[in-house]
């Protein structure tokens, strides 16, 4: 008799916040395993002819090689051309879920933007600010 009493003393008094609580315990695991579909890397720190570097340019508002397909753990490094500034951004709609949205800083002319796709999918990518310039990455086991 007495146990039942302290463990209704330890939940919270109100219900909804104890709902909240259990819920957030469910969610929370999955939330933290979850890993990002590409990873912003710092570009000076990609070995640029290494084999899971691939490197992509950016000339006349245009992802120069516009559909590449690579093994998960690659790095694509975008190489920025032109005298404006540049981004990258995913997703597009046909991109499987929110989780795979991830937005690069723009950069100017000569600037390297590199990511690193992580898991296996089609992403379709745009700069931010000039929204017709699309590309595809597509991560697929060699
Ligand atoms: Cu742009």
């Amino acid at each position: 008799m007495d146990y039942k009493l302290e463990l209704i003393d330890f939940l919270p008094k109100n219900r909804s916040i104890t709902a909240m609580v259990l819920a957030l315990l469910l969610i929370m695991p999955g939330a933290v395993v979850a890993e990002p579909v590409a990873e912003v890397v710092d570009p000076a720190k990609v070995d640029m002819e290494a084999e899971d570097t691939v490197r992509i340019d950016v000339e006349d508002f245009t992802y120069l090689k516009g559909k590449v397909q690579v093994a998960p753990g690659t790095t694509i490094v975008w190489v920025n051309k032109d005298s404006v500034q540049h981004d990258v951004k995913l997703p597009m709609e046909q991109n499987d879920s929110l989780d795979s949205m991830v937005k690069t800083r723009l950069v100017g002319q000569g600037k390297r933007i590199a990511l690193r796709f992580n898991r296996e999918g089609s992403y379709l990518y745009i700069c931010s600010i000039h929204p017709f310039m699309k590309g595809i990455v597509q991560v697929q086991p060699a």
